[in-house]
């Protein structure tokens, strides 16, 4: 099959999804044809089956907003005709889904048939997307596509709350590679950061309030007046500068570190005891699935899909959101050395359920199903 994917290319979970899909579905024998305004962050290699098309925006003064949009649709109905695609595969419903139902109504005119799949990320739902000035055009989108996917049963009840959805959709979770996700042997990390023995919490996201890092703060303040403990902040984001004066308000700035956005998150969760996650929102969160992978236990909000990967009381514990209380008592009882090594086993055991290997073949039978259902 001759697939093109669209997603947003730079840093975030959707991108990183549709990314890592396409380069697994290359390394099958598809071929895959990137249509994004850059190249995406992780496709910085030769495969034979791997192809990319970059969205040309052409500005003009008139211009206030150059329309990405109408430039992405002219795109995919080029690259699915001289291509010969059989199938487009867009990641986030905005804009992609609604450039995506343009262009095959483009195709559609000139006799070409090509069949649409759109993959529901989150916040294309649950912020932006239920927003009255996308709401409509979401809801067309999502109704006109001719498959549509969600990666958590919430984020699919959520959908059809929300919006108008007259189509089935299809649940297929988000997915890691544990060959190339793993835990690796970074003890001296470990020693630099954490000298002491103390114990080591990590969050990393894009900085953004729906992420409640003054929860992460909190939490770690109470932990560390019970038992020695280090913070590493990955990522960076709008939150930034806020969160690092509740830092100093709480007199722990020196047992925080703000590493900004790492590519190597890996390098840091191979050395971490826990990962704090205590989102508003979170459909799925792939982070935290990261650091599963990487044996790290978990202490998350029950926000969103979050309570469909963390098992309570297995792989780490569910509070309700901004529960503070709650999350320290859960991360000090995961943080005595007779619990650790337990929880630690089971986030990686839990991680597996996602390999890629399991999820791949969930998206190769639905776009079979699609493309026979023309
Ligand atoms: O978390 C973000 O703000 C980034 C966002 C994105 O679209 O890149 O992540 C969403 O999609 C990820 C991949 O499917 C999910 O794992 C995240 O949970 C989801 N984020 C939210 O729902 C807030």
């Amino acid at each position: 099959m001759n697939i093109g994917i669209v997603c947003y290319p730079t840093f975030g979970g959707s991108g990183v999804v549709a990314t890592e899909l396409g380069i697994g579905l290359a390394k099958k024998g598809y071929k895959i044809h990137f249509i994004t305004y850059s190249q995406p962050t992780r496709l910085d290699f030769f495969n034979e089956n791997l192809f990319y098309h970059e969205v040309n925006i052409r500005s003009y003064p008139l211009f206030k907003f150059p329309p990405y949009e109408l430039a992405l649709a002219s795109k995919m109905v080029d690259v699915v005709k001289y291509e010969k695609l059989d199938l487009l595969h867009v990641h986030y419903a905005i804009p992609h889904a609604s450039a995506a139902v343009l262009a095959k109504q483009i195709l559609k005119d000139q006799g070409i048939e090509i069949p649409v799949i759109t993959t529901l990320h989150g916040t294309d739902i649950t912020l932006v997307g239920k927003d009255p000035s996308y709401e409509p055009v979401v809801t067309y989108s999502i109704n006109q596509s001719d498959g549509v996917t969600s990666v958590s049963e919430d984020l699919k009840k959520d959908t059809y709350k929300h919006f108008n959805i007259r189509r089935e959709i299809e649940v297929i979770p988000n997915f890691i590679d544990l060959e190339k996700f793993k835990k690796q042997r970074k003890e001296h990390f470990k020693t630099a950061i954490c000298p002491n023995g103390e114990k080591l919490i990590v969050h990393t996201s894009n900085f953004r309030k729906v992420k409640r890092i003054d929860d992460v703060v909190k939490v770690f303040h109470k932990i560390q007046e019970q038992i020695p403990a280090r913070l590493l902040l990955v990522g960076d984001g709008p939150e930034r500068g806020h969160i690092e004066t509740l830092c100093r308000e709480l007199g722990i700035y020196d047992e925080v570190r703000f590493l900004g956005k790492l590519e190597a998150v890996q390098e840091v969760l191979s050395v971490a005891d826990l990962f704090l996650m205590p989102s508003e929102k979170e459909s799925f969160g792939l982070s935290a699935l990261e650091a599963m992978a990487c044996e790290v236990p978990l202490v998350t909000s029950n926000a969103g899909g979050i309570p469909e990967l963390n098992l309570h009381g297995i792989t780490g514990f569910v509070s309700p959101i901004g529960d503070v209380e709650d999350m320290t008592k859960n991360a000090l009882h995961i943080l005595k050395d007779e619990n650790l090594p337990t929880f630690k086993t089971n986030a990686l055991k839990r991680a597996k359920d996602f390999d890629i290997t399991n999820i791949l073949p969930q998206y190769e039978a639905y776009y079979e199903k699609v493309v026979a259902e023309m």
